[in-house]
């Protein structure tokens, strides 16, 4: 592994006083200045009579990962993830899918109300090449969902990808922080920074080789601290996390110095998030710093999943 495989920062250990706070925070695990619980049991709540429109159409395109590092992606609307789908719960979400690839491609998510014709699983809910389709989706529950390609096993591995976001009516103000977690498939990228000749270990005059799962792992569709823009926040503003991972491996989302109470009443820095798993907490920064955050399976924080929290003073 080159030295550069490393992320900036991973040797940097959290100061002594966070070590003293999350010791407070175990003897008061539910207190507020701990971050708070991820909400009250599901509640469902009433038909709003709001209609929203998504246009979506499917796109081949070159997705940039990072420098050089140019991926062979099948996308909603030219990105990897899609749009953020965004709602209130008791909406209804009428979804226009246009597909001029050659390839079939459909849209599919969970814990939503839709006709099993809708379910993105079968025909007719698959837009063949050169077709269009509708789908209407009601979600009645406040949730972060991954919504993804079903049309093919390999939708999802070339980027067909992206998060529902559906609000409570009655959500309170927070700072919003959306991470979609998925994996590329290394047979799919058109381009990638020089690699170590296999001989003599050697990386190639601009080469940045760093290591066997090189940006095959990304969040928002970007890898490493170079390309993924850090997220935002501020001492004493509530944060809102909605990490959806939607990838072919499990992967865990951890980020350094801060805590929160998980729906389970466990607190943890640190959660799990099978593919086609998603999680909503929210936590309220205490100590400000260039906070790295990550997957923690090693392989994967090597092979992009990496980057940082910039917390603000107050
Ligand atoms: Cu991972």
């Amino acid at each position: 592994m080159s030295s550069d495989a490393l992320p900036t920062g991973a040797h940097v250990r959290p100061p002594r006083a966070i070590k003293a706070l999350g010791a407070v925070c175990m003897l008061t695990a539910l207190s507020a200045s701990c971050g708070t619980p991820a909400g009250p049991a599901p509640r469902m709540y009433p038909l709003t009579g709001r209609t929203r429109m998504v246009e979506l159409t499917a796109q081949d395109v070159r997705w940039e990962v990072g420098p050089s590092a140019i991926y062979n992606a099948w996308t909603y609307n030219g990105t990897i993830p899609g749009p953020v789908i965004d709602a209130v719960a008791g909406d209804r979400i009428v979804i226009r899918l246009s597909n001029p690839t050659a390839h079939p491609v459909s849209i599919h998510t969970h814990l939503v109300e839709f006709a099993q014709s809708e379910d993105g699983a079968d025909l007719p809910s698959i837009a063949m090449p050169g077709q269009t389709i509708t789908v209407t989706w009601t979600p009645r529950y406040a949730m972060t969902v991954p919504y993804h390609d079903h049309a093919t096993h390999e939708g999802v591995r070339r980027g067909l990808v992206g998060a529902l976001v559906v609000h409570a009516p009655d959500e309170r103000p927070a700072t919003e922080h959306v991470v979609v977690l998925s994996d590329l498939d290394s047979a799919e990228f058109a381009q990638l920074p020089g690699v170590a000749d296999p001989v003599t270990g050697m990386i190639p005059a601009g080469g940045t080789f760093r290591g066997p799962h090189q940006y095959m792992h990304v969040i928002n569709g970007k890898a490493y601290e170079e390309s993924i823009a850090p997220y935002m926040g501020r001492v004493g503003s509530l944060s809102r996390w909605r990490v959806v991972s939607i990838g072919v491996e499990a992967h865990t989302w951890h980020i350094h110095g801060h805590r929160w109470v998980d729906a389970d009443g466990t607190l943890t820095d640190n959660i799990q998030l099978s593919p086609g798993t998603y999680r909503t907490f929210e936590l309220t920064p205490e100590l400000p710093g260039n906070w790295m955050v990550h997957c923690h399976f090693p392989n994967h924080a090597e092979g992009g999943m990496v980057t940082r929290y910039v917390v603000a003073p107050q």
